[in-house]
């Protein structure tokens, strides 16, 4: 984990660069289809549902929850990735849902950096990575 400083424009530069952005889709996705067979089953899901960190405040406060509401947020998560609903994730399901969380994440950022705790191969990290690696322009 590390703590960076990134804002909207870091985020909407990653993923209109298509290649990198498609680059870390698959990555991920092979990181979490651990029996890889092309598809994410619910449990495979499960990590990467966790690590959205929906149960954390802006100040990084633990929520106490109930463990039946836990579970019903990720079945809700898991049905936003599934689009189709045939059970399991396919790549671009989940190219496509990542996509668009990450463009309602720097939607809700606003113009301003934001200081942020990131995980090592997160979405969130990879933008900030991807964007240290490009030259100034
Ligand atoms: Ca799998
Ligand atoms: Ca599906």
């Amino acid at each position: 984990m590390s703590v960076e400083v990134l804002d909207s424009a870091t985020i909407f530069k990653f993923i209109e660069d298509e290649e990198a952005f498609n680059v870390s889709i698959r990555d991920h996705f092979a990181l979490l289809d651990t029996d890889n067979d092309g598809i994410l089953s619910y449990a495979e899901m499960l990590k990467e549902l966790q690590s959205l960190r929906v149960f954390e405040t802006h100040f990084g406060v633990d929520v106490k929850t109930d463990p039946n509401e836990v579970a019903h947020v990720y079945d809700s998560l898991f049905g936003q990735f599934d689009r189709n609903s045939n059970g399991t994730v396919d790549l671009e399901e989940f190219k496509a849902e990542t996509k668009q969380m990450m463009v309602a994440m720097a939607n809700g950022m606003g113009f301003l950096p934001v200081q942020m705790v990131l995980e090592e191969g997160s979405f969130l990290k990879r933008a900030v990575d991807w964007e240290s690696s490009k030259p100034y322009y």
